[in-house]
């Protein structure tokens, strides 16, 4: 029938479930009919007429949506539109997410630092072990009387946070308590995700064991004379553009900050009750987690004003360090939610008491500088097993948990692309893949912990927020490299770069569309201010196009947690 490509139908690429709705969007005015084709274009099996116009607040650019949610018939299609053309094909199958749950959980084997990757997991991203972290220099930032400047520790292990081969406790914070939260809210489906990782074999889910590798890294980074963590593990200047083994210059740990030791205590007290049925397979694991994390929360009693202040830092004392400073000097939510995971896991009230859990009426979208949500989360699900004090106060966190996903769908339904992410242009932000992936995780936690009227619609938004990482979105691209017909070829990622393959390494989650990006990393090709298109698929964009682990981690979520939910 001579129908061309259309770049302008944007949809999901991977695809949608039978049961679920099913949305493309077209931008442009463009109007009538359109149909659905089997994706070698051969048969119509459904046609429809496009929706009333939309307008996008941000570009000022109208859309219109293609509506073939009642059509529910297993198979590969493409959405026509009649005189423009065709969009890139998708599957109408149960299960269609699957593939990118494991992808993106894979995506996690492949940051591991002080390791080999073999092709039998790796395939054709196998690369010899980088950075085994076992001379490890005490910065002068860190010195302390059992360990002064200039002696060494041992800190192998861990994954890589991003595009760069850093590790950062604070980013690790929330990317393990994201996935150590998935474990606890869908532990049969979580269990039966296969990582096709070293570990497969063993008695624990797969989920666990990738988390174990970056859980023994942590706890390296606890100063056992006094139980503060140290902010980050890193060199002092970023790398160039190459592989983990080529990269051997100096690496040192920093001070111990208020915010790394909270988090981590967060991190170790979750982790301390999900391993603890392993204890045969793990001896003394859970023990330790704990100890790890009351040690933690009691340094920083101690030590409740030292935040991590790089500049600070620097016109102190050399060298410097100009790597990524992941400051926060508000560490408010860090004691809420340290308090609510030691809470959970000891039944002790005094941490439920320590700090005010409640400060004020809001529910802030979590990142890794916001973790405050994280703990409502957490009371949320352990709802059964609180002492009675956290019992009388879960209408209050359940209030919580339902204004935040009432405030997020609202007006949803008349955003250009009809999802959550995208009503404002804040959403653009640095890593904006993650804000669309965090309001997916909060419309689930609010559909599965609370019994709010509008939880249906929580469930719909939610899958939207997929569809829009997955290429329903301003820019169309699927921002999972490896994933769909255009995702990104060129992420900021060292071995992505350097390793001499074309495709980049699959299952990660670029950072996506930042409205700041081009001031932010001054790379060439931007070619719009508009903010939700400022994004660029090429490897000097580390401001619009890096992936890290804590974007990686609610996609795990999102994707595994709707595969889960899918016939609800
Ligand atoms: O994700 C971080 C983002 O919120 C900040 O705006 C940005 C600039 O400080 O840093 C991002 O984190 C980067 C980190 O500092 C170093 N590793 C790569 C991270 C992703 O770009």
């Amino acid at each position: 029938r001579g129908q061309a490509l259309s770049e302008v139908i944007r949809l999901n690429q991977i695809g949608y479930y039978p049961t679920a709705a099913k949305i493309a969007v077209v931008v442009g005015t463009v109007e009538g009919p359109f149909q659905l084709m089997t994706s070698d274009l051969k048969k119509v099996v459904f046609t429809g007429t496009l929706g009333t116009a939309r307008q996008n607040v941000i570009s000022g650019k109208t859309t219109h949506s293609a509506d073939f949610s009642t059509f529910t018939k297993a198979g590969t299609y493409v959405v026509v539109i009649p005189g423009l053309g065709h969009s890139y094909s998708f599957a109408i199958r149960p299960n269609v997410h699957r593939d990118v749950a494991i992808g993106a959980l894979k995506g996690f084997y492949y940051q591991r630092a002080s390791t080999d990757l073999p092709t039998k997991f790796a395939g054709k991203w196998a690369r010899p072990a980088g950075h085994p972290d076992n001379h490890v220099l005490i910065h002068p930032s860190a010195a302390s009387a059992s360990r002064p400047e200039g002696t060494t520790i041992s800190s192998p292990l861990g994954w890589y946070d991003a595009g760069d081969y850093n590790k950062y406790i604070v980013n690790s914070g929330i990317t393990m308590g994201t996935l150590l939260s998935l474990y606890e809210d869908f532990p049969a489906y979580t269990k039966s995700l296969p990582g096709n990782i070293p570990e497969s074999q063993n008695k624990l889910p797969d989920l666990l064991d990738e988390v174990l590798w970056n859980l023994r890294w942590m706890l390296t980074m606890q100063d056992p004379a006094d139980g503060g963590v140290y902010h980050k593990l890193t060199n002092a200047r970023f790398d160039g553009m190459i592989m983990p083994d080529s990269a051997v210059k100096d690496r040192y740990v920093v001070q111990k900050s208020i915010t790394a030791t909270l988090d981590f205590a967060a991190v170790m007290a979750q982790a301390s009750r999900i391993f603890k049925p392993y204890n045969r397979e793990l001896p003394g694991l859970a023990d330790s987690c704990l100890s790890a994390a009351v040690n933690a929360w009691k340094w920083a009693k101690a030590n409740p004003n030292l935040a991590y202040n790089q500049n600070a830092m620097n016109a102190k004392i050399d060298p410097d360090v100009v790597t990524g400073g992941y400051e926060d000097r508000d560490a408010s939510d860090e004691w809420i939610w340290a308090a609510a995971e030691l809470y959970v896991t000891t039944n002790d009230d005094t941490y439920y008491t320590a700090v005010n859990l409640f400060p004020d009426d809001k529910t802030p979208l979590p990142s890794w500088a916001k973790v405050r949500t994280l703990a409502y989360y957490t009371l949320a699900r352990s709802a059964k097993s609180l002492t009675a004090i956290g019992k009388k106060q879960l209408p209050l966190v359940k209030r919580h948990l339902i204004s935040m996903a009432d405030s997020l769908i609202r007006g949803a339904d008349k955003q250009a692309f009809q999802t959550v992410m995208g009503k404002s242009a804040k959403d653009f932000i640095w890593g904006s893949s993650a804000e669309a992936a965090n309001q997916g995780i909060a419309l689930l936690q609010a559909y599965r912990l609370t019994d709010a009227p509008n939880r249906r619609q929580y469930l719909h938004y939610a899958l939207g927020n997929l569809d829009y990482l997955l290429g329903r979105n301003a820019v169309g691209y699927s921002f999972v490299t490896g994933f769909g017909s255009k995702p990104p070829m060129h992420p900021h990622h060292r071995p992505s770069v350097a390793d001499g393959i074309d495709e980049p390494v699959p299952g990660l989650l670029s950072g996506g569309t930042n409205a700041n990006a081009a001031r932010q990393d001054k790379c060439a090709g931007y070619t719009t201010t508009l903010a939700d298109e400022v994004y660029i698929d090429a490897d000097c964009s580390y401001a619009s196009n890096e992936i890290a682990i804590n974007w990686n981690a609610p996609l795990v979520y999102l994707a595994t947690a709707l595969e889960a939910l899918q016939s609800e």
